[in-house]
């Protein structure tokens, strides 16, 4: 599926990164990998530094300051178009998801323009997540598919492939999230766009290092944007109701 690029974000991994690099480069020893750093105050970056140093495939990307994870990966993708790759990976740097479950996301591309890593699929795992998060994700994914109409079980996953001709389909300026909304928000783009998206079972394990950087700001900036886009949606729908469509093939989003 030609070059493939492995983004990982990260804010304060100094303690997860060299091992969650060394495991991608075990589990697919073919794929590059960049590292996009937000000038963590822990020295991730120069962790980072010292991986790149060594290994011609790992590439560091340093940001001026925290900037939320949506805007990381934004700079990552254009990292990339610049590069002539033709597809990226989304993976947290925490452990949480497994390196190890890669291949299979990459075969499942080979099909698909975009593949979602999914937890709430059959045959996924959720291992170690306290009820309160188990929760907020179930809670949260049901209220992004109904609001939404997305056929997707887990559209606030982070660990996903995007092959450029999504990314090519999907007008990545209009993009406004910051936080984790992003993912979201690519869901939605992504399903608008008409591209083929894929969800692949996933094993996701609780961090074992480091701090979460899920705040309850992050949580609420996901619940209004959401239902920003559903009201956006549903008024584009009326509007093409009135002008032309019949009222009874008036197809809710
Ligand atoms: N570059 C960058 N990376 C970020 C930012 N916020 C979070 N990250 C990284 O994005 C990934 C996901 O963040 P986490 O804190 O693990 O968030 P989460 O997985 O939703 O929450 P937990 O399950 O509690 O760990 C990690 O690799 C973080 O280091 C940011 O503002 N900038
Ligand atoms: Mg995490």
């Amino acid at each position: 599926m030609g070059r493939v690029l492995v983004v990982i974000p990260t804010y304060n991994e100094a303690d997860n990164l060299a091992r969650i690099v060394e495991r991608v480069r075990r589990a697919a020893p073919t794929v590059d990998v960049l590292v996009t750093d937000d000038n963590s105050p822990d020295g991730t970056g120069a962790v980072a530094d010292a991986l790149a140093g060594t290994d011609p495939r790992v590439h560091v990307l340093h940001r001026e300051g925290k900037q939320g994870l949506g805007a990381a990966y934004l700079a990552a993708f254009a990292w990339a178009r610049e590069r002539g790759y033709d597809a990226v990976v989304e993976m947290d740097a925490d452990g949480s998801h497994a390196p190890e479950d890669l291949p299979a996301l990459l075969a499942a591309a080979r099909d698909a323009d975009v593949v979602i890593g999914s937890r709430w699929t059959r045959g996924a795992r959720v291992l170690n997540w306290p009820l309160r998060r188990l929760l907020l994700s179930r809670c949260g994914n049901l209220y992004a598919r109904l609001a939404l109409g997305m056929p997707v079980s887990d559209a606030t996953g982070g660990y996903r492939v995007y092959r450029f001709s999504a990314l090519d389909a999907i007008d990545l300026k209009s993009v406004s999230s910051q936080g984790y909304s992003f993912q979201v928000e690519l869901s939605r783009l992504a399903h608008r766009a008409g591209v083929r998206i894929v969800e692949v079972p996933i094993t996701f394990a609780e961090r074992e290092r480091g701090t979460s950087k899920m705040s309850p700001l992050v949580v609420a900036e996901a619940l209004w944007r959401v239902t920003g886009w559903a009201v956006a949606d549903r008024r584009q729908a009326v509007r093409r109701g009135l002008h032309g469509t019949p009222t009874g093939q008036m197809r809710w989003p």
